[in-house]
């Protein structure tokens, strides 16, 4: 009777165990994927009140920037060398760029020429 009981009992805990495991890997396995994928830095970055925010920053090449306009007002992303230019952004709309390589990049408003901004992208 007991010796029933106990193989009963091993046996379930053994399919819990098999279970346990299978659950494991099953989480376990987007996160090696998310590992391998190593993600782009991104750096969130607002256009409001008539003014980009940060109106200055520095990053590392390979950073990705990812302006949001928080203004009820369109605004554009254009930078002075052409290397990136946004369409008009409603409000909410965003615009992302990818910076590959070090240098000073300054862009502006171009509906709003007074806002101005600046991306350093340094070796760090
Ligand atoms: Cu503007």
């Amino acid at each position: 009777m007991s010796y029933a009981f106990s193989r009963t009992t091993f046996r379930s805990f053994r399919s819990y165990a098999v279970l346990a495991l299978v659950l494991c890997a099953a989480f376990a396995m987007p996160a090696i994927f998310a590992v391998a994928a190593a993600p782009v830095p991104t750096v969130d970055l607002n256009i409001a009140k008539f003014a980009f925010a940060p109106k200055e920053i520095t990053i590392a090449p390979g950073t990705k920037i990812v302006w949001t306009n928080r203004d009820e007002t369109p605004h554009t992303v254009t930078s002075n060398d052409k290397s990136f230019a946004s369409k008009g952004l409603d409000t909410d709309d965003k615009f992302e760029h990818t910076f590959a390589s070090e240098g000073d990049f300054s862009y502006i408003c171009t509906v709003h020429p007074f806002m101005t901004g600046v991306v350093h992208v340094r070796k760090q």
